[in-house]
């Protein structure tokens, strides 16, 4: 028999608000909304000080992003509009959302993570599942050192569960927040799980929520302990041995991993053909926002790479290709244009050309973590325009 499988979720607590404090760590403690399109940055005085934008003061239509727990002890939570948020938190400070941070400290969590379990499937920007199967250490332990990791390389908390599966997992990671540590086992399903409203299982959105509410099922326990045939009169076969299943605790999905993308790329195909020497200027332009781009891809998702590459094609659509190796990898846009420019020399430019793309390979992550031994957080990506 295969031994039972452990299976972690983890979900930083509040987590663009949480990074805001980072950055403004008096507000620690306050209540404190991420949110509205139109929400002011922080000014700075002439003292020095700054002034931060208070909930109060808004005006528009713009909806929570994220809240402090402070501001959810108010009643505040995401997705509520920004109005009636600051009638219930008026002194709440309200900070514009700065995703730049956030994907930034997506990275540095996820690959603190990958230090300790490379198995790693993404949820989204804040949260994770970890196959801990065959990590050789019992779950509490693991779990701690998890939340030490992600604390240690990004001043964060976290709320993580360990369970015999991904459903568990999940909620479970929810029992405790914030900075939840919580074990669950099949045999917890009756005394943790079935008192639970059944839209906190993941698959059973609103609407289903309400069907089921409407037949007097409101708990988990309530659609363990329904009649199966009275559940598939009303969803249907296979979504009422779903419900059966998940009620029960049982969830056999793997966990998910992707492997690091092997390169990043630019190409684009011109308007009309151009040729090498009478559309010099043009072309350099086009070549050097190639590379400007591929730049701003490679840190927007947290690489660098060590192989340049260009791809030609000409009038005639035959293509070619070359690369070259540096001694260090790279992210900037002007040592790729030296690469990349480099390559060029090494084709005949004598047709007219179509398409001309750069390309970096060879990636590492960027983010101090060497992406040696299966360090796999990230998508496979191949942008193309
Ligand atoms: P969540 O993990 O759902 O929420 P959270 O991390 O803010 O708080 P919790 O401690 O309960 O986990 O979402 C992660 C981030 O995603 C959140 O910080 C902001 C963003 N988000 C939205 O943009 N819109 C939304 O409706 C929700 C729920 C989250
Ligand atoms: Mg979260
Ligand atoms: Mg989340």
């Amino acid at each position: 028999m295969k031994p039972p499988r452990r299976i972690a979720h983890l979900d930083m607590d509040a987590f663009y608000a949480s990074v805001e404090l980072l950055r403004y760590p008096q507000l620690r403690g306050r209540a404190v909304v991420v949110g509205g399109r139109r929400a002011q940055a922080p000014q700075r005085l002439p003292d020095g000080s700054l002034r931060f934008a208070r909930l109060a003061d808004y005006v528009g239509r713009g909806v929570v992003t994220t809240s402090t727990y402070e501001a959810r002890a108010l009643g505040v939570f995401s997705a509520m509009g920004m109005m009636k948020a600051a009638r219930l938190a008026p002194d709440a400070v309200l900070l514009p959302a700065d995703f730049d941070a956030y994907r930034h400290y997506s990275r540095m969590f996820k690959a603190a993570v990958a230090t300790i379990a490379p198995s790693i499937e993404n949820r989204g920007i804040d949260e994770i599942y970890i196959d801990l199967t065959n990590i050789d250490d019992d779950s509490l332990s693991l779990a701690r050192r998890i939340k030490a990791a992600v604390r240690d390389a990004t001043g964060l908390s976290c709320s993580i569960a360990v369970a015999p599966n991904k459903l568990l997992a999940k909620i479970g990671s929810e029992l405790d927040k914030p900075d939840g540590l919580t074990l669950l086992d099949l045999a917890d399903v009756a005394t943790r799980i079935w008192p639970l409203p059944a839209g906190r299982i993941n698959g059973i959105g609103p609407k289903s929520a309400e069907r089921l509410a409407a037949l007097g099922l409101a708990t988990v326990g309530d659609i363990a302990r329904a009649d199966p045939a009275m559940l598939r009169e009303h969803f249907g076969h296979s979504y009422a041995t779903w419900l059966a299943d998940v009620a029960h605790g049982r969830d056999e999905r793997p966990v998910v991993t992707h492997s690091e993308p092997k390169s990043i790329s630019r190409e684009t195909t011109f308007e009309r053909d151009l040729h090498a020497q009478r559309d010099r200027e043009e072309l350099s332009g086009v070549f050097t926002a190639l590379c400007e781009r591929v730049a701003e891809d490679l840190s927007r998702k947290g690489y660098r790479g060590r192989t340049i590459g260009i791809k030609l094609r000409y009038a005639d659509f035959s293509t070619v290709t070359r690369d070259l190796t540096l001694p260090a990898a790279i992210d900037d846009a002007a040592a790729i244009r030296r690469a990349a420019g480099a390559c060029l020399r090494r084709v005949g430019l004598e047709q007219r050309l179509r398409l001309l793309g750069v390309r970096v390979g060879g990636l590492e992550a960027a983010t101090g973590v060497p992406d040696a031994s299966g360090y796999q957080v990230e998508l496979p990506l191949q942008v193309t325009s």
